[in-house]
């Protein structure tokens, strides 16, 4: 178990009622019960813990290294994390973490472990049983990267934070649950994304951070978006995007776009919809953005696809015609592409 920080880290000072970082004794009390029974947890923690705001690329390395350094020494992991970033960071590690077998699976609380009506307690103790979880061969059940909170297990890459207050934070919009945790944890195995299990994991932590997310609205400037495309050393866009992909026809918009994707500036589109997928070419304002060198982001989340750019065209070494190629390709589940 890896602690990071968030929420589920902290406990309530019992004299000034503030927030502090719980130390690990607190964890160890919980997860005692487990080691009466056949699942032995370390605990390793972040010093200092982080609230998840403050997770960026070079903390989603020192996670996934953490995980690399220990792969064959346990079964499963669990991150306790923040959960403002977390469809981020847990993103990051579904593309850092190449040919992974195991369970990684992260979770966090809406409330501090401390506190009475935490959901920290539930939400950390069925993670650590998925993540030890094995089928009568001995094989880890859900051996991907995913997000536990409340009572889904949900693939990392496809999900999103949608709630600052109710216990259930996390949605998946565009693929099932991978389990669901009631009585009984059910397991939907038929929906797992299963590795070559012959292949050794990969560890792969470049990124680049050269990336932007560009949100169109009814009536942005010409100057706004020409202001975007015009930072230094830009080398990927996210266009968030209405509906089935599409974007204003105004003729500024396709040229300063045509400009950028002539300069190499990779632009991906992807849909401000939280459901369903980018469908280019199905309206003529789509279509516009595919002759101005523009490709689909499908039903990719924006946690995603940030994270695949950023870690494509951080290990790419400057082929850019390889990261496109990939950013068109589901590499560990994250998209779904209709032919
Ligand atoms: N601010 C906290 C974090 O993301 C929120 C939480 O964990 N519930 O670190």
């Amino acid at each position: 178990m890896i602690v990071t920080g968030g929420t589920i880290s902290m406990v309530q000072d019992s004299h000034t009622g503030a927030l502090r970082p719980a130390d690990l004794d607190t964890f160890r009390s919980f997860v005692e019960e487990f080691e009466r029974s056949e699942v032995s947890i370390t605990i390793r923690a972040f010093h200092p813990l982080v609230d998840s705001s403050d997770v960026n690329p070079p903390v989603w390395t020192k996670m996934a290294e953490m995980v690399y350094c220990e792969y064959d020494n346990y079964d499963g992991f669990v991150v306790l994390h923040g959960t403002d970033t977390m469809a981020y960071s847990a993103s990051a590690l579904s593309f850092m973490l190449e040919n992974l077998n195991k369970p990684v699976v992260f979770t966090g609380s809406q409330l501090p472990i401390g506190v009475l009506r935490s959901d920290a307690k539930e939400n950390m103790l069925t993670a650590v049983e998925i993540a030890a979880a094995k089928d009568e061969d001995g094989n880890a059940i859900v051996p991907e990267v995913t997000i536990f909170f409340e009572d889904q297990l949900l693939r990392a890459n496809r999900t999103t934070k949608v709630s600052a207050e109710h216990f259930s934070a996390f949605r998946s919009f565009n693929y099932e649950p991978l389990a669901i945790a009631g009585v009984h944890i059910k397991y939907y195995p038929h929906l797992v994304h299963y590795c070559d299990t012959q292949l050794p994991l990969k560890l792969r932590t470049r990124t680049c951070t050269d990336v932007v997310v560009l949100h169109l609205f009814p009536g942005i400037a010409e100057a706004t978006v020409r202001a975007i495309l015009a930072i230094p050393n830009l080398k990927g866009v996210v266009l968030e995007t209405f509906g089935a992909g599409n974007a204003p026809s105004d003729q500024w918009l396709l040229e300063a776009l045509r400009e950028a994707t002539d300069r190499g500036v990779i632009i991906v589109n992807k849909t401000q919809c939280t459901s369903g997928s980018v469908e280019m070419g199905l309206y003529a304002t789509s279509l516009n953005l595919l002759s101005a060198g523009v490709i689909s982001g499908y039903d990719i989340t924006t946690e995603a696809l940030l994270t695949k750019m950023m870690y494509l065209l951080g290990e790419s070494e400057g082929d850019m015609g390889s990261v496109k190629a990939l950013l068109s390709t589901s590499l560990c589940g994250e998209m779904t592409i209709e032919d």
